[in-house]
């Protein structure tokens, strides 16, 4: 494997809107990122993601933009953003924007123009069928619920799109449209972004020519995921888009690629792949269910300690994936792969060591790395996300009574991740004077970050340790391309793994709340982490504490 600048570094994911308000509007911007970006350094950071801030009517909040070129008023102005990567710059951190192409807003110009002449260029940038009043053009559900279908407005023609209505498709197939992207991807570049994180990519390529697929549920549609199997070929765009843009400039990307196949990974983020790496979603996806979130089954610590070592395994020395625990789409990852009941600082840091020492890429979500946990939903009013919001229709549509279908929407809620950050324990948490667009989580006066920056015993100092071993010179090179061996595969909920490099490194976590004892192979030189105080050891027998998680030099 070929080394790249990034290999080494530890990636955070900002989420603009619920970062930090500098003017009191109750809605996070760039000036107060660039505030912050001391809080990051402090805590190792080197790469930044941030999600949409260009301008949007924020229908999917910013994942629907009008302009590609510009910076939405409500997040700031250009200069705002220059100033941001001149300021990360200064600290040896990067700056990653968020690449949204797989579809634009309804309210780009684009598509204004496709409105005026469904026959002109733009007609040809969208995916448009002549409208049909007997039947849809297919019967795909969009991932927001209901049709892919919208009438065009002013026209007998109707647009496709895969999330919501206000999400219009773009037409890859259109190498007018393709051009289009590469352009915008390098006007940035030349900015001096670090990079992209992109967007919902295995959606640009459709299975032509379009067609219906089998029905799974009772409202006669089908998932996109059927088209989406037997669409062959994104590869040409993926591999056009790469030659075109990120290559020429050395930048970093990171796909969300969903359901790749084994023998594509190398075409994926080998060497010379379309990404220089993509999310492992392997612990994300696990007992999803065609009917909705409802039918969803909960993940244990066996499940995820195995999608881990697949995830691990199919990667294998080909590439680097990208470790998330959480993301702006998902519930708190403390509040999810931890079982109800035992969520608290031992256990949350149990799983920052399981995740974080996995080889890949780490990143953090903002808030992980203060334990920040699930909303207390009480009601459905507080949801705002249009997905959540869909699915808690389909639970009622399926039987469940409102309790029961509040319960489903808050376990998997993305607005459990959409809450401000918590700063500190000043009403709202210190991240607005104003009022926040959306409210926070009343768990802010004991989870927050100016309580957490003062205790050595934090959540947020153990990533700090973590992020320090993973540059510690001596250990760096193993933390960062040591192969990783799973062990004592088999034993129930208990997660080791040894990282074998210069040095032979092996973590081991108590996946329970009851002790267990494991016995070394071998003595071990030095406990290079540890959860708790003490460990109870005998010979070469450990016995672990209640989610003790251990990092040892063997
Ligand atoms: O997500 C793409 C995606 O397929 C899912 O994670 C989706 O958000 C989920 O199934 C809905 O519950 C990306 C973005 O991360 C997400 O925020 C956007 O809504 C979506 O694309 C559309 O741009
Ligand atoms: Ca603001």
């Amino acid at each position: 494997m070929k080394k790249k600048w990034w290999h080494d570094k530890v990636a955070y994911q900002i989420y603009p809107k619920s970062f930090y308000d500098s003017n009191g509007d109750g809605i996070g911007d760039i000036p107060g990122i660039i505030s912050k970006l001391d809080y990051l350094q402090d805590l190792g950071v080197d790469i930044i993601w941030l999600s949409p801030c260009y301008p949007s009517p924020l229908a999917d909040q910013g994942y629907d933009i009008s302009d590609y070129y510009n910076i939405d008023p409500r997040f700031g102005t250009m200069e705002d953003m220059e100033q941001l990567i001149a300021e990360a710059k200064k600290r040896n951190m990067y700056i990653l924007m968020d690449l949204v192409v797989n579809h634009c807003s309804d309210e780009h110009e684009w598509f204004r123009k496709a409105c005026e002449e469904p026959e002109g260029k733009y007609g040809n940038f969208f995916y448009l069928r002549d409208k049909d009043e007997e039947k849809l053009p297919t019967n795909w559900r969009s991932y927001f619920g209901g049709p892919v279908w919208e009438d065009l407005p002013g026209t007998n023609k109707q647009y496709l799109h895969v999330f919501h209505k206000k999400q219009p498709d773009l037409n890859w197939e259109n190498p007018e449209l393709r051009e289009e992207v590469y352009k915008n991807i390098n006007w940035w570049l030349e900015k001096g972004l670090g990079g992209f994180r992109i967007d919902a990519i295995i959606n640009i390529k459709k299975a032509l020519p379009l067609r219906d697929y089998e029905p799974d549920r009772e409202d006669g549609l089908c998932s996109i995921h059927k088209m989406l199997k037997e669409a062959k070929g994104i590869g040409e765009f993926l591999g056009e888009m790469r030659d075109r843009t990120f290559k020429k400039y050395d930048a970093f990307s990171v796909g969300e690629v969903f359901n790749e196949k084994p023998e594509e990974i190398p075409d994926f983020i080998g060497d010379d792949g379309y990404f220089s790496s993509m999310f492992d979603f392997n612990e994300t996806i696990f007992g999803q269910s065609e009917k909705g979130w409802y039918d969803a089954k909960p993940i244990t610590p066996d499940d995820y300690k195995n999608c881990c070592f697949d995830a691990q395994e199919k990667a294998g020395n080909i590439g680097f994936l990208s470790n998330i625990i959480e993301n702006h789409d998902e519930p708190r990852g403390v509040s999810r792969y931890i079982p109800e009941g035992d969520c608290c600082i031992e256990s949350k840091k149990m799983l920052a060591a399981l995740n974080f020492m996995l080889r890949g890429l780490p990143f953090i979500y903002q808030g992980q790395e203060l334990g920040m946990e699930n909303v207390p939903f009480t009601s459905i009013e507080q949801v705002d996300d249009i997905s959540t919001l869909d699915e808690y229709r389909v639970a009622l549509d399926a039987g469940l009574s409102p309790e029961e279908a509040l319960k489903v929407a808050a376990r998997y809620s993305r607005d459990n991740a959409r809450t401000p950050m918590q700063w500190s324990d000043a009403p709202h948490a210190g991240f607005t004077t104003g009022t926040p667009w959306l409210d926070v989580n009343p768990n802010y006066t004991e989870i927050n970050a100016a309580a957490q920056q003062e205790d050595s015993g934090s959540v947020r100092n153990f990533y700090k340790k973590l992020i320090a071993l993973r540059k510690n010179p001596e250990y760096k090179d193993t933390v960062v391309y040591g192969s990783l061996e799973p062990v004592w595969r088999e034993q129930h909920n208990l997660m080791a793994y040894y990282r074998k490099g210069d040095s032979t490194l092996l973590v081991i976590g108590n996946y329970q709340k009851e002790e267990q004892t494991v016995t070394l192979p071998a003595p071990y030189q030095k406990i290079l982490l540890n959860n708790y105080p003490d460990t109870a050891e005998k010979n070469s027998e450990i016995t672990l504490h209640g989610y003790q998680v251990l990092i040892l030099e063997m």
